[in-house]
């Protein structure tokens, strides 16, 4: 069998010879005319081609060793820039910084041209792309199945302060990276009806379109293995109607083409409530069928008998967005492979585990068997009769079961359908087993597992903040790229004067280098010494920009009264979007930018108190925001947010949290030391219990003289004074109808902040603690994420020799 070997790395003028002759040859230009555009392709050629000797390697070694391969499902892959990914993982930064600058070119507005490719929401898509990435360095033989959209998440501007979405058209310009397979291609049908032949059920489809593959190399750290992610496009499965088109009916002849290009045309853009819609599950189906017919293809390649498929393949869902796979992989080896329906469970359990992300109830996922039964009328009948058997096989209680006032709890179906369940933080498994999943849980209380998320060091450490990466480098050597326990060795380092100064020193690099893109691209000038405080993420109720806002608020409030009380001065970031749909959230961002306005423009407080909120939140820019944080912001109400994965960035690149006892949070706490986190609020029980009391909201603002204050600025207009009743309702709401405890938490968030503020006012004493922050956090590497998946539920060791 081939192994792979290390890189064989190319010299500067060998890849200057390379992009001059992908300029000439791919792109048709000669270099004295060629755009930046230019430039950028020709060189994601010549790095593209890098990719090629390991991506190979790894994929023939995986097939000679007839090792097992892991697939993960996902309808979201956050990946953002490959560009200088790739590079850094092929140990090329330099060499190509080089051969571009012999070029006169500069690498870095090479980077930035590239657009940011955003198939996916938030942390679940994000999380995703950290996996591909980790998956190829630990060596794991690994493809990624998701959707071509053609549309990633909307791009957000802000008009008078509202956001405003327009499409994101990453594929306007040709796609480097990617592979074109039309030899890849599968049918899939839906709708029409299920019959029996000769005894079997046997599925018509109605419609039938036809999911194409593209594939895009992911080299892990030193190119030493690749995965493979493959995006499914769809096109249309009838032939072009020629004769309609010679009879003039232009529309019509074009018709199959649009109905089959819907399905890769746009990625949901709402992470908050399933919208019910019959073209989400028809994408989610699209996807799934496509991944599985491909992956038993594959299998039926290289061995043969089917009911061997969980010794060789392990198949993840990434949530329930991809939980017809259970159905779907029962239909396949039962309609078109003649197992029968108790081995093809079986098979189909072994093979597939099943992640949960969220416990918010209005995210579970639910279609009605009204819809279920007409896209796909063969799976419903499956789901019932797994339904059944399950009813069978053990005595549940009423409430279980995945049929259920005449919907399809796809939770229930996923957990039901796969040998193992997990959820991604320790607090978060716990919840699951006590709440969404309790009943399955008892039945099955070997069923749930935790695997903590991570993030890859590569892309969150070494490629978004090279000033810490290089202190890191020579302090404790270049291990820990690969390995991020050996942060640990950073430890002494945090009494060490000397190094306290280097890493403030990068730090405030990082942090020169935002206030001159803030000043650059929104034209707000902050000073470089401030805190800078970051709230990053999608915006939703229980993440709580609300109450970051109040505080702020309540900040400004106190510093106009007395601004020479010796306040620590701070900049506030916030950066994030919205679902297009949801009022609440909308509201909040109106209200963050009104008050952004209002402050910014105060000149009592200008040199205390600033608030910035950069439109457009992606993954490039959370790889600016990031190595410049001081303070990051995990303020969700306890027992909401699954994990995070923001909050282990934000810890790594050396910010001290503020934050609840909330998903990965608590793992942050334990880790780097209560002593240095700032932690406010209630746990997840007290919420529980706080609830109950139905004022909880008038009374704890009755009690808090700060958020009264808040209130009655905002309901006064004093943000939008050419609207003063702008905010009557959200001031209305968070009196009566406070469900995520913003007035709970908001004197203990007062309290904690100031604490805060009070240690920035010693630097060394904050060094020390950012120190060791970034010491104690190398458990949070999704390389580590991957080894528990490996050793808990895919069963596949790493094809890599160390
Ligand atoms: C069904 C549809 C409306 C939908 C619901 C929820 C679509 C997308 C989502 C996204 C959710 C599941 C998500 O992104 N969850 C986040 O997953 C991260 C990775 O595990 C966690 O870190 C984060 O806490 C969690 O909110």
């Amino acid at each position: 069998a081939s192994s792979v070997s290390g890189l064989a790395r190319p010299t500067v003028d060998a890849l200057r010879a390379k992009i001059l002759h992908h300029l000439e040859y791919t792109l048709a230009k000669d270099a004295g005319h060629s755009s930046r555009y230019d430039w950028r392709m020709a060189t994601s050629f010549a790095i593209r081609d890098e990719m090629l000797k390991p991506w190979f390697a790894a994929t023939r070694q995986t097939y000679d060793t007839g090792a097992k391969r892991v697939y993960y499902l996902s309808m979201e892959f956050l990946i953002g820039r490959l560009l200088e990914d790739a590079m850094i993982n092929l140990g090329l930064h330099e060499t190509i910084a080089a051969a571009l600058a012999a070029e006169g070119q500069t690498l870095s507005d090479i980077i930035e041209d590239e657009p940011d490719a955003a198939l996916g929401n938030g942390g679940l898509g994000r999380l995703a792309a950290c996996f591909l990435e980790s998956m190829a360095t630990v060596g794991v033989p690994a493809h990624g199945y998701g959707i071509r959209y053609e549309h990633g998440l909307f791009r957000q501007r802000f008009e008078g302060g509202q956001q405003v979405e327009t499409p994101e058209d990453w594929l306007s310009q040709p796609h480097p990276w990617e592979f074109a397979r039309p030899e890849a291609a599968y049918i899939v049908g839906f709708k029409g009806h299920s019959e029996l032949r000769r005894g079997k059920s046997v599925w018509v489809p109605g419609e039938t379109v036809k999911a194409s593959a593209y594939d895009t190399p992911v080299v892990g750290w030193q190119g030493k293995w690749a995965s493979t992610l493959r995006l499914w496009a769809g096109l249309p499965t009838t032939q072009f109607d020629l004769e309609r088109f010679n009879n003039g009916d232009y529309t019509a002849a074009a018709a199959p083409e649009a109905l089959a290009r819907t399905l890769s045309r746009v990625l949901y853009p709402d992470d908050t409530t399933p919208a019910g819609k019959e073209l989400r599950l028809k994408q989610e189906y699209f996807m799934t069928s496509a991944a599985l017919q491909d992956i038993l293809r594959r299998y039926q390649s290289q061995f043969s008998t089917l009911a061997d498929l969980p010794k060789h393949v392990a198949i993840q869902l990434n949530d329930t967005h991809p939980a017809i796979a259970g159905p779907e992989l029962m239909r396949l080896l039962m309609d078109q492979h003649d197992m029968g329906w108790d081995e093809a469970q079986t098979v189909a359990r072994a093979t597939l585990g099943y992640t949960n992300h969220t416990l918010l109830p209005e995210a579970l996922e639910r279609w009605s068997t009204y819809l279920m039964g007409s896209v796909l009328p063969r799976h419903m009948e499956i789901i019932q009769r797994i339904d059944e058997d399950h009813a069978k096989a053990h005595k549940r209680p009423p409430s279980v079961g995945i049929v259920q006032h005449n919907e399809v709890k796809m939770g229930d179906l996923a957990f039901i359908m796969s040998h193992k369940v997990n959820g991604v933080s320790a607090l978060h498994s716990e919840l699951v087993k006590e709440t969404v999943f309790h009943d399955l849980h008892k039945l099955h209380p070997d069923r749930i597992t935790n695997e903590t998320n991570g993030v890859t060091p590569r892309r969150w450490m070494r490629l978004s903040n090279p000033a810490l990466s290089t202190l890191l480098d020579e302090t404790i050597g270049e291990g820990w790229t690969r390995d991020l326990d050996h942060l640990k060795t950073l430890e002494p380092f945090a009494q060490d004067a000397a190094f306290r100064e280097k890493f403030a020193a990068a730090k405030r690099a990082n942090k020169v280098a935002l206030a001159g893109w803030v000043q650059d691209t929104m034209g707000i000038d902050i000073n470089p010494d401030a805190m800078f405080d970051i709230q990053i993420k999608r915006l939703h109720e229980y993440k709580r920009q609300l109450l970051n806002c109040f505080e702020t608020i309540a900040l400004w409030h106190n510093m106009r009264q007395t601004p020479d009380a010796g306040w620590t001065p701070r900049v506030k970031f916030f950066g994030g979007k919205s679902a297009p749909g949801y009022f609440v959230a909308k509201e909040i961002i109106h209200l963050i930018n009104d008050v952004a306005r209002t402050i910014n423009a105060d000149p009592v407080t200008g040199h205390l108190l600033k608030v910035v909120y950069p439109p457009n939140y992606n993954v490039s820019m959370a790889q600016r925001l990031i190595p410049a944080a001081d303070l990051s912001e995990q303020i969700s109400t306890a027992g909401k947010e699954a994990s995070g994965t923001g909050n282990m960035k934000l810890t790594l690149n050396g910010a001290l949290t503020i934050g609840t006892l909330d998903g990965a949070n608590v793992e942050i706490r334990d880790l780097v030391g209560a002593d240095n986190f700032f932690l406010f609020g209630l746990t997840a029980d007290g919420v529980e219990k706080r609830r109950k009391n139905i004022n909880h909201a008038r009374e704890a603002i009755e009690d808090s003289q700060n958020l009264r204050d808040v209130l009655q600025m905002i309901v006064e207009g004093r943000f939008s004074p050419e609207e003063p009743d702008r905010y009557h309702g959200l001031v209305d709401r968070a009196w009566h109808h406070d469900h995520y405890l913003v007035a709970a938490d908001f004197d203990s968030y007062w309290e904690a902040q100031r604490a805060a503020d009070a240690l920035y006012r010693t630097p060394q004493d904050w060094n020390r603690k950012a120190i060791l922050n970034v010491a104690r956090s190398g458990f949070f590497s999704s390389d580590r994420t991957i080894r528990g998946y490996m050793a808990d539920i895919w069963d596949v060791p790493s094809a890599l020799k160390d």
